[in-house]
């Protein structure tokens, strides 16, 4: 029987399908648990050289499950945000970012809420063209969590962020791709082939150069151009003994494409 999240491998790429179509992919209790296990086990496996984190049917995911958080309430609780942003949200969030391997979000639909925050955790965001984002929070007065209030004025700006998080705009897949949010767009049709194209040559590329890569712009904004240059001088010796630059090396001598293993 599947579960919430269906978890598969494709040659070295990890395939994290979150699977609650009936419900747009909401992230309730099991589904949330259900993804940080497969993100473990996709960040622990050396085997695993590229994470891609999708959805089935028509949403990518709309984000925290309202009718368990309703259900909350109604049995007169307060839900504990405290938990399930400790427990999951910031978790997930970090796995994404900081595991040593590039991760990918293919939005085959719509991204919403604390979905739209995993979405912008990934290192890169391809869409179909029916996609869209919305980030909803506001709608239920909250405020974006799941490291969106972080990733977003990354990704778009601050004047960017503000008009996403205050006037919750949808934003379709082109325009998406225009203001930075995503990579690619393709026609949903397209989609599957060409986002297992794309998560598969990220898979077989060189990934302790790609895993120093992520890792050093991700903490570009947060150093001095001094402490940018020392950090990438550090990774590059590390990366410069690896059998994949060596193997970068002699494949352009040879006129060929170049075997990476990851090594
Ligand atoms: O614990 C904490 O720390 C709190 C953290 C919160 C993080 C958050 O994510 S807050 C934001 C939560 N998400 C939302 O507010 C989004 C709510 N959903 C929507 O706005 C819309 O559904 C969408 C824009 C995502 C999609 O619209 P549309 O028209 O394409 O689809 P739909 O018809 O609205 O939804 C399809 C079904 O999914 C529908 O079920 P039904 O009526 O056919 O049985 C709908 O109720 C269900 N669904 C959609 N979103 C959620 C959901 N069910 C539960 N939770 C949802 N978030």
């Amino acid at each position: 029987m599947i579960g919430p999240v269906a978890s598969r491998r494709d040659g070295a790429a990890a395939w994290v399908t979150i699977n609650r179509p009936e419900a747009a992919n909401a992230l309730d209790r099991p589904t949330k648990d259900a993804i940080l296990a497969a993100l473990e086990q996709a960040a622990g496996d050396p085997a695993v050289r590229a994470v891609a984190l999708t959805g089935t049917g028509r949403a990518f995911s709309a984000g925290q499950d309202l009718r368990e958080l309703q259900g909350v309430y109604q049995s007169g609780g307060v839900p504990d945000f405290a938990e399930e942003l400790g427990s999951f949200y910031e978790p997930a969030v970090r796995l994404l970012t900081e595991m040593p391997k590039p991760t990918v979000a293919v939005v085959n639909g719509v991204a919403a809420g604390a979905g739209a925050s995993l979405a912008l955790a990934c290192d890169l965001r391809v869409a179909a063209a029916s996609a869209r984002f919305k980030l909803a929070f506001s709608g239920i007065g909250l405020i974006p969590d799941a490291g969106s209030t972080w990733h977003l004025p990354r990704l778009v700006g601050l004047s960017g962020a503000l008009r996403l998080a205050l006037l919750d705009d949808t934003v379709g897949a082109e325009e998406a791709e225009r203001i930075g949010l995503v990579s690619r767009v393709w026609p949903d049709e397209e989609l599957p082939d060409r986002a297992a194209e794309l998560v598969a040559r990220l898979a077989a590329g060189p990934t302790g150069a790609h895993a120093a890569a992520k890792r050093l712009l991700r903490a570009s904004l947060d150093v001095d151009l001094p402490g940018a240059l020392a950090a990438e001088a550090k990774a590059q010796v590390a990366v410069a003994s690896s059998s994949d630059h060596a193997e970068g090396v002699r494949a352009f001598v040879a006129k060929r494409p170049p075997e990476f293993t990851g090594t």
